[in-house]
């Protein structure tokens, strides 16, 4: 089992679609293991972001992630990074799939609407910035039944 961080960034709950996102992971058979809503601070965007510092789209990054709140999760399942990145599209919802969540619910690159960690070693370092250990839950989670073999 994997775990990945993923994120519905301000657009996504000011347009009303948090419900939908979470659903559609929720759908996949992913076990949400940590959700909460809550204010970006820039000290938290500019650690998260750290990767884009310097980029010209850096302030307009901070600006838009930090504008109104996100709802933040931690996803687990089997190749749950992977999975999540595919399930959001590509980055740039003009090149994003239909079917895909940057694909059907989005239009620029700088409101992509939702985030997932690139790698399990991004997952890890990711999840730290938002979440305190004793927010993640571990608990019997009856739909791995029949979603493993
Ligand atoms: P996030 O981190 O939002 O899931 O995006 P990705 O992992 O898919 O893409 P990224 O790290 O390359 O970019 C982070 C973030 O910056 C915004 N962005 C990116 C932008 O506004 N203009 C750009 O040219 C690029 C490359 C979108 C996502």
């Amino acid at each position: 089992m994997e775990r990945t961080f993923a994120m519905i960034k301000p657009d996504g709950v000011q347009r009303g679609l948090a419900g939908e996102i979470i659903a559609r992971y929720e759908r996949k058979g992913l076990r949400i293991v940590g959700m909460k809503i809550m204010q970006v601070t820039e000290e938290i965007a500019n650690a998260h972001y750290a990767e884009h510092v310097g980029k010209p789209f850096f302030k307009g990054l901070v600006e838009y992630i930090t504008a109104a709140p996100v709802v933040a999760l931690v996803l687990e399942g089997a190749n749950a990074v992977a999975e999540v990145r595919k399930m959001n599209g590509a980055t740039n919802p003009a090149n994003a799939d239909m079917g895909t969540i940057r694909g059907d619910y989005a239009q620029e690159v700088g409101r992509n609407i939702v985030h997932g960690s690139d790698s399990v070693e991004s997952a890890e370092r990711e999840i730290a910035i938002y979440f305190k250990p004793e927010e993640l839950l571990s608990y019997d989670y009856l739909p791995n039944k029949w979603l493993y073999e």
